[in-house]
């Protein structure tokens, strides 16, 4: 059943998903979908699935244990609050795990940030900015790792670095777009 205040669900491009993007909380997909819709936009297929540290952790050992055989290559895992998911994700996978702090309602993400970001020495995870902005770079930052052994999505994301500079050099008059 899709929440009514949710973003809708975002389809993954066809062929064997790369990227695993794992969330705490159906609350997190607000944030969470911005991922999902870049990896989309560059045609990167992907899974997406609520998996909870606390609430569901069998589920979450399963899944960060069978990613790499499943074919996966990158993990963005996003969580808020006491997010330990994106460390217990790593602890459990060789992959790469970019982690994304969602905004709280009572800290303000700051507990999701510190929570994620101060992992102990031995076990990675790449902690990206609270919020949207760092679940959309976690999408880029994963498209520009798998884009080291793709040419076609590294000519994609020249073309959008390209964009994205023409458009700001275009508008230099703040207020007129
Ligand atoms: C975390 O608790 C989730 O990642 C979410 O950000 C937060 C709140 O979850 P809900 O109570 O909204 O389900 O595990």
């Amino acid at each position: 059943m899709t929440q009514t205040n949710q973003p809708a669900p975002i389809a993954s491009p066809a062929g064997a998903p790369k990227v695993g993007i794992i969330m705490g909380s159906q609350s997190d997909w607000a944030t969470m979908s911005e991922a999902a819709q870049i990896l989309a936009d560059f045609g990167v297929p992907f899974v997406c699935e609520v998996v909870s540290a606390h609430r569901t952790p069998d589920k979450l050992f399963d899944f960060a244990k069978s990613a790499k055989a499943n074919g996966l290559q990158i993990i963005i895992a996003g969580a808020g609050g006491a997010a330990h998911l994106p460390g217990m994700c790593a602890s459990q996978t060789p992959l790469p795990v970019l982690g994304v702090p969602v905004k709280s309602s009572t800290l303000s993400g700051w507990d999701s940030l510190l929570s994620i970001v101060q992992m102990p020495k031995g076990v990675a995870v790449g902690t990206l900015a609270i919020g949207t902005a760092g679940a959309f770079n976690a999408g880029l930052l994963a498209i520009q790792m798998l884009a080291l052994h793709d040419a076609q999505l590294a000519a994609q994301l020249d073309a959008f670095r390209a964009k994205q500079t023409d458009t700001v050099l275009a508008n230099p008059t703040p207020g007129i777009i």
